[in-house]
């Protein structure tokens, strides 16, 4: 029996994506003139933009590969296709027009064909030109309420909510998170932690050599592997979100599984702060300034949004009569709060130290301007991992980063 070309899995190039797309779906007419074009710019998979030349029509063929883009010898199994589909698909129900349209994924191929947003940037970028937007605080909250609290025990049926734990096992890459985020920036275990110049001592004693920090964030990693509380986005930085001055549209949720809840939250709010700290180190004018407050701002009221939501939709849906039991949303939130914290300062932490940097921080041309904002940003990320409990309110937030702006 021959096996036909897309019907067993290799990497594709360009020309294969054009041929796969008009083989297999019938999104194009046949005769159709199309280019194609590769635009990915993440760390592990390939984004093909396909378009008809006449009409401008596109779509997004996202194809992962078994070793990551950058052929770090790391093999990650190519399911993560498939979780990211099936995520984008339940958050759509969840959180309407909040995530690009998924239109099918082939588990052979290990493609999903998705909608393309041309009319939205990645938010990492515009926020690096000091774009500041009005609604992201109200719309994120909505999306972080909505599609985290309706997957908990709090609300679904527990044994539905312990198949979508099955469903939804992530191993390779969740061992990148335990790596990257947890273990490697806080003991350089492996030895490929890298800083600028002028950073090597302030990391040492700062980080490498405090044993209280380390064991803060021993707290905080095995708390991430073993309280399974929500399907989290998994890695929901400014890269993960297209912006317009309308919506938001969160995408690349491969990293998703049942995490701590705060694990989201501290993500969004970390890549907002390596944003105002570019900002810090590259500008000095009013517009900057602005952006600066904005960014401000945006993190108080993220947290006292989603505080709000989280409260009013928790009285909606709360369906565990235990979980009633006055007192028990309060303790619950206070939790997810101080998650937020303690994972906020590791976030910060693994992107300065660690090799997954972020173009916030290796865009800053002047070496010397990025080591102060680094050392400050790991003096904030250090108060937030060890007072993490104290920290309350969007305005316990504040207080922190203010300390060293
Ligand atoms: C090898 S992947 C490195 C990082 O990129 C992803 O976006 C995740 O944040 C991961 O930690
Ligand atoms: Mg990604």
């Amino acid at each position: 029996m021959t096996v036909k070309k897309f019907d067993q899995y290799f990497l594709m190039r360009e020309p294969d994506v054009v041929e796969y797309i008009q083989r297999k779906y019938d999104y194009f007419s046949p005769q159709a003139e199309l280019s194609v074009k590769e635009i990915g710019d993440g760390n592990l998979n390939y984004v093909f933009r396909v378009q008809e030349d006449g009409t401008g029509k596109s779509i997004i063929v996202k194809h992962s590969g078994i070793e990551t883009r950058a052929k770090s010898g790391r093999l990650i199994n190519v399911d993560r296709n498939r979780i990211e589909a099936e995520i984008l698909m339940m958050q759509e129900e969840l959180a309407p027009g909040m995530v690009p349209r998924v239109f099918d994924y082939d588990t052979v191929m290990c493609c999903m064909i998705m909608e393309d947003l041309k009319d939205y940037e990645v938010m990492r970028k515009t926020l690096l030109e000091q774009k500041t937007f009005p609604f992201f605080a109200d719309q994120i909250t909505t999306f972080l309420v909505n599609t985290l609290l309706e997957s908990t025990d709090i609300v679904m049926s527990h044994k539905k909510k312990k198949e979508n734990v099955s469903r939804f096992q992530n191993p390779d890459l969740c061992d990148i998170t335990e790596q990257l985020v947890y273990s490697e920036p806080f003991g350089n275990f492996s030895g490929k932690n890298y800083v600028v110049e002028g950073m090597d001592e302030f990391v040492q004693s700062e980080i490498y050599l405090d044993i209280h920090l380390r064991l803060e964030v021993a707290k905080l990693k095995f708390a991430f592997m073993e309280h399974a509380q929500a399907l989290l986005h998994g890695d929901l930085h400014s890269g993960s979100i297209f912006i317009n001055e309308q919506q938001i549209k969160v995408f690349d949720p491969e990293f998703a599984f049942y995490g701590p809840m705060g694990y989201d939250l501290a993500n969004v709010i970390a890549h907002l702060l390596f944003a105002k700290f570019y900002s810090i180190a590259t500008y000095d004018n009013k517009k900057a300034d602005a952006f600066q407050k904005w960014v401000d701002y945006t993190v108080l009221q993220i947290v006292d949004l989603f505080i709000g939501k989280f409260i009013d939709r928790y009285d909606e849906v709360v369906t565990d009569d235990m979980a009633k039991t006055e007192g028990y949303k309060e303790y619950y939130l206070n939790q997810i709060i101080s998650d937020t914290a303690g994972i906020l300062g590791c976030e910060l932490i693994r992107r300065i130290v660690g090799v997954a940097k972020v173009s916030d921080l290796t865009l800053i041309e002047n070496e010397e301007k990025r080591a102060d904002v680094e050392r400050r940003m790991i003096k904030i990320a250090k108060k937030f991992i060890m007072n993490r409990d104290s920290i309350q309110v969007g305005r316990d937030f504040i207080n922190i980063i203010k300390q060293f702006n």
